[in-house]
């Protein structure tokens, strides 16, 4: 039993360490070089609670091993991004670049009786697309979409839910939706999750099970929007949005998401996208609420603007000596990832106007990355933050959380994330 995993990022990686720690071979395929070098030292090159521990202990064992080229296995997944294109004026439309590549490169691995999962996030269609790769790279083999439940290889969907963050433990826990191309390549599929999950395993068509992943992801960010815009109208008509939701979700039917300073990470503000490109007429609500969450941090930087003309006017500070300090730049709390982070967008807005006056701090970081130190921006401690006149706190990292934040009369805070109000 050997498995093979294509693209060794942060669901590729922690699915290959998992699937090893339960005593099967697994090559990691991965194109990148350096990838690869660290990985088969034992090391890893992503951040992810106890990930490095279970590499390490799956290399030395013999478990797990990396490569840039494909090799033979009995069961290949596919975990490669799947990020955006611009075509035809139209942005926002699903590159399936990395999938294709991915297709061609194991194809001459291909055997009879092989099982090929993409797991990657991914447009409706697009694993009957990967399998048309498949079959056109492999004459000789046949392929479900032809051949129906006879066919030489089984192909089926199952994508990745997991949170970064806590993926070694919802890789396992967490239900997996398994869409097969044919009943029988969902079945030998789910068949394959059950060796390392514990949630069930729920059989589905390919095109449901593209269509699942993205409506989760589509369900959660119009809800995070209609919270973001609740904190608007509050903030509008004077009323504590954070109070305010607490009391609502006393309802027994009523459960209102965080506002925040809008939605980052790699995945909510990416995937609603792929519905609304391939449904664009009929997709009114999804497209809204991705305007409203990528406005919010706008929305902060003109409350932030506000407030420093408010310690401007009420204290004896002067355009040159005002600080602001930005508390948190990752997307959301307790990591260190800033890709789309709207806390990181609000950072450098603010940078923009009030250059070396900003100050920031980021538990997570060693150095601000470099276009904040070109506006001459400081990372600073907390105890120094707490200094600056305005204080925006940006995301709620549990070391913020656990400080008694103390806002004096002459300064002024902005509380995105409710964090004054948790006390
Ligand atoms: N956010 C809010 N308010 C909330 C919840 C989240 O403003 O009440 C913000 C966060 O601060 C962050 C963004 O939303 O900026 C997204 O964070 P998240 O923790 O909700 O989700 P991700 O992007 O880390 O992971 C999501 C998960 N999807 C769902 O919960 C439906 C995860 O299960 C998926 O596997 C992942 O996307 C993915 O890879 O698609």
């Amino acid at each position: 039993n050997r498995i093979s995993i294509i693209g060794l990022g942060y669901i590729g990686l922690p699915t290959a360490a998992v699937i090893a720690s339960c005593g099967k071979v697994v090559i990691g395929v991965d194109n990148n070089q350096y990838v690869v070098d660290t990985i088969n030292q034992g090391n890893i090159h992503i951040v992810e609670p106890e990930l490095d521990l279970m590499v390490h202990s799956a290399v030395a064992e013999g478990y797990l091993r990396a490569t840039t080229e494909p090799e033979s296995a009995d069961a290949f997944i596919i975990a490669v991004p799947t990020p955006f294109k611009a075509e035809g004026g139209e942005d926002h439309v699903p590159d399936l670049s990395y999938i294709e590549a991915a297709a061609k490169s194991i194809a001459p691995a291909l055997q009879k009786g092989n099982l090929v999962i993409l797991e990657s996030t991914s447009p409706v269609g697009a694993t009957e697309k990967m399998a048309q790769w498949l079959a056109e790279a492999r004459p000789d083999l046949s392929f479900p979409q032809s051949y129906g439940e006879d066919s030489d290889i089984r192909i089926a969907h199952c994508p990745e839910r997991v949170l970064p963050g806590n993926i070694l433990q919802e890789l396992v826990s967490n239900d997996r939706v398994v869409g097969g191309i044919t009943h029988r390549c969902s079945t030998q599929a789910a068949d394959f999750y059950n060796i390392f999950v514990k949630g069930e395993c729920v059989e589905t068509s390919a095109r449901t099970a593209e269509m699942c992943k993205l409506t989760e992801n589509s369900f959660r960010d119009i809800n995070i929007a209609f919270a973001n815009e609740i904190s608007i109208i509050c903030d509008e008509l004077g009323v504590d949005v954070w109070e305010l939701i607490k009391l609502a979700n006393r309802h027994p039917r009523v459960n209102i998401l965080q506002p925040g300073p809008g939605v980052g990470g790699h995945c909510i503000a990416v995937d609603p996208w792929f519905i609304a490109s391939q449904a664009p007429e009929s997709s009114r609500l999804i497209k809204t609420a991705r305007a409203v969450n990528d406005e919010k941090p706008s929305w902060v930087v003109k409350k932030v603007k506000k407030l420093v003309a408010e310690v401007l006017t009420n204290t004896d500070k002067n355009e040159d000596n005002i600080r602001i300090a930005c508390l948190g730049l990752t997307f959301k709390p307790n990591i260190d990832d800033l890709r789309e982070s709207p806390a990181m967008e609000v950072a450098l807005e603010v940078s923009k106007v009030f250059n070396s006056q900003v100050w920031v701090v980021e538990p997570y970081l060693e150095e601000l990355p470099e276009s904040l130190l070109n506006f001459g921006t400081q990372l600073v401690g907390l105890s120094k933050a707490m200094e600056a006149d305005v204080i925006v706190l940006l995301v709620d990292h549990k070391a913020f959380v656990d400080y008694p934040i103390q806002i004096g009369s002459n300064q002024r805070a902005l509380d995105t994330r409710g964090m004054l109000k948790i006390r």
